[in-house]
């Protein structure tokens, strides 16, 4: 079992990217609910899974991770900067700027910690699943990390790109499942049935690892602990149980949260409410 100064270290830091996500929700129309359902997994990727040096965004033997969700753009850069990518100001200055860094959706174009511009959904698995052909080929150690919504698994190219990743042994791909039940402005099951995601998985032939709370962060490390070793020969899934909205009560499970801003009574509310949760589990602030 991981040592809790860990599990704290790692709950802190989703504190933390929390509250940037609010105050930045404040200045400017973010995706909310789905950044919060991800934090939890964008945190124990950046901050414990990942093998990566924040002053060599190229390195050749980084870990890569690709945003298939590509719309958790501010979460993602939040956590990035927890690591030293970038100072967590400049994410305020720079959003949604014609000369910014960060925006709505991830750019490589403008920003060097972006191994693949996303937004498009069902796109980042495959551009994933074509990286980690290309690792393996050159007998590279590294992963390729990526994260998947559920409503975005009602693409066709994501099934595609599953096929695929068994049939090239993509044992260096991890795939982060947000399983929020929830899509843009209703349920996923609604728009296109999913049913239970792990079958789904297992029955293209992934490693299936299920996290049945996949925003409590003992969970999510004991998944990463569990991940087989880059020169396996089956890609493995994390499904993640999660909380569109997760921390903040009248964010959770309503999709009218799905994007936009946040007034000054909802911010300070939702503020009090973050705070309180960590404080209440670990009895410090
Ligand atoms: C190909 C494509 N179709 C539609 C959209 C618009 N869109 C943005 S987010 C979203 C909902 C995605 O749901 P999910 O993957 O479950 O994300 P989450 O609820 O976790 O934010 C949609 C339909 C898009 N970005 N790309």
């Amino acid at each position: 079992m991981t040592d809790q100064a860990t599990i704290k270290r790692l709950d802190k830091a989703s504190m933390e990217t929390r509250l940037n996500l609010l105050k930045l929700c404040q200045q400017t129309v973010i995706h909310i609910g789905g950044d919060m359902s991800c934090c939890d997994i964008m945190t124990v990727i950046w901050q414990y899974a990942i093998h990566y040096d924040p002053a060599n965004p190229q390195w050749e033997e980084r870990d890569r991770f690709v945003l298939s969700k590509g719309h958790a753009a501010a979460v993602t850069s939040f956590s990035q900067a927890a690591i030293g990518c970038y100072h967590t100001e400049d994410i305020y200055k720079e959003y949604a700027t014609d000369f910014g860094r960060f925006g709505m959706h991830s750019c490589n174009l403008r920003n060097p910690y972006v191994d693949v511009s996303t937004g498009s959904l069902g796109h980042g698995l495959p551009i994933a699943g074509g990286i980690a052909t290309a690792l393996k080929a050159k007998n590279s150690q590294s992963r390729v990390f990526t994260v998947v919504g559920d409503g975005e698994c009602g693409e066709g190219s994501i099934w595609e790109a599953a096929m695929a990743a068994v049939k090239h042994k993509l044992g260096n791909l991890i795939v982060f499942v947000d399983r929020n039940f929830l899509s843009f402005d209703g349920s996923t099951e609604e728009y296109m049935p999913l049913n239970d995601m792990a079958a789904r998985w297992r029955a293209f032939n992934w490693n299936v690892i299920e996290v049945k709370d996949g925003n409590d962060m003992q969970q999510l490390v004991e998944a990463v602990d569990s991940l087989p070793k880059p020169d396996s020969e089956v890609p493995t899934v994390v499904v993640c149980n999660t909380v569109k909205g997760h921390g903040i009560s009248f964010m959770e499970n309503n999709s009218k949260w799905h994007a936009g801003m946040i007034d000054s009574d909802n911010y300070q509310a939702a503020v009090a409410e973050i705070k309180d949760a960590y404080h209440k589990k670990w009895g410090e602030d």
